[in-house]
């Protein structure tokens, strides 16, 4: 089994990006683009392949490639993302997928952003947000029934996505932070709750066993090594500037 990471390029428009928690600052895609690249290592470096879907520079959102798919076991969705502004960015992203899974898509007026969906086993929790309506939820539900997913609407506050809130580090494990959803929402998980002073913490990228995290939020990380996991910190401070984070930047699965 090869471990896969589709990533896709920082776009040279980056600074135009959509922004819904954060007030535009200024932004340097070349130092974007040198963090991006240090995450791609390191992903490498967990023993993922890094498959690049092609850049779309005309795109300003393209890199936060997470936000376009959902990759399950047996089938990807194609997602439909609320923004209008990022809705081109599925096209150039649905070829690539469907090289590793049979593909299916998120129709009108469904739309669901991948940031949104949070897998738990075979039970997807799925963010009500400003970009993932109802019908997208239903729609994704119909999906991947068949394939045994149970999906779970799932209110949050505070941040854009779901996984900004909340995002697995482990095998039934939980980083979250409990002012932007509550931690009874994931019955049977264990929770970790982030350092108040770091709100943002919350979301990880858990791959082969060690959890990818931004070295932004150093006291929560303290409490993840505390809990025994292996934490590989980088610098993504500037695309945290453009509302991203370290899930948002690739597609993680086996093929
Ligand atoms: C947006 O607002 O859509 C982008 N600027 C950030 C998207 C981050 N994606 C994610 O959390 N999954």
């Amino acid at each position: 089994m090869t471990l896969i990471a589709v990533t896709r390029a920082v776009s040279p428009s980056l600074a135009d990006c959509e922004l819904t928690h954060l007030e535009r600052v200024p932004l340097d895609v070349g130092v974007a683009e040198a963090q991006h690249a240090a995450y791609e290592s390191l992903l490498h470096t967990l023993g993922a392949t890094i498959v690049r879907a092609p850049a779309a520079p005309e795109l300003p959102d393209a890199v936060f490639i997470e936000d376009t798919a959902v990759v399950l076991d047996e089938v990807a969705v194609i997602t439909r993302p609320g923004a209008l502004a990022r809705r081109a960015e599925s096209m150039g992203v649905e070829p690539v997928v469907q090289r590793y899974r049979p593909v299916v898509v998120i129709d009108a007026p469904g739309t669901l952003d991948g940031g949104d969906v949070m897998r738990v086993g075979r039970t997807l929790y799925v963010g009500r947000s400003s970009r993932t309506n109802d019908e997208g939820i239903d729609a994704l539900q119909r999906l991947v029934r068949e394939y045994g997913y149970h999906v779970v609407p799932t209110q949050f506050s505070g941040c854009l996505h779901l996984k900004s809130a909340v995002s697995a580090v482990a095998d039934g494990v939980l980083l979250m932070n409990p002012t932007w959803v509550a931690a009874r929402a994931f019955s049977g998980c264990e929770a970790i709750a982030i350092d108040a002073r770091e709100p943002a913490a919350a979301n990880a990228l858990w791959i082969a066993d060690s959890v990818v995290y931004s070295s932004q939020y150093p006291r929560t990380r303290d409490t993840l090594v505390r809990r025994g996991l292996h934490v590989a910190a980088l610098d993504y401070s500037e695309l945290a500037k453009a509302e991203g984070a370290v899930t948002c930047c690739s597609l993680v699965f086996d093929a």
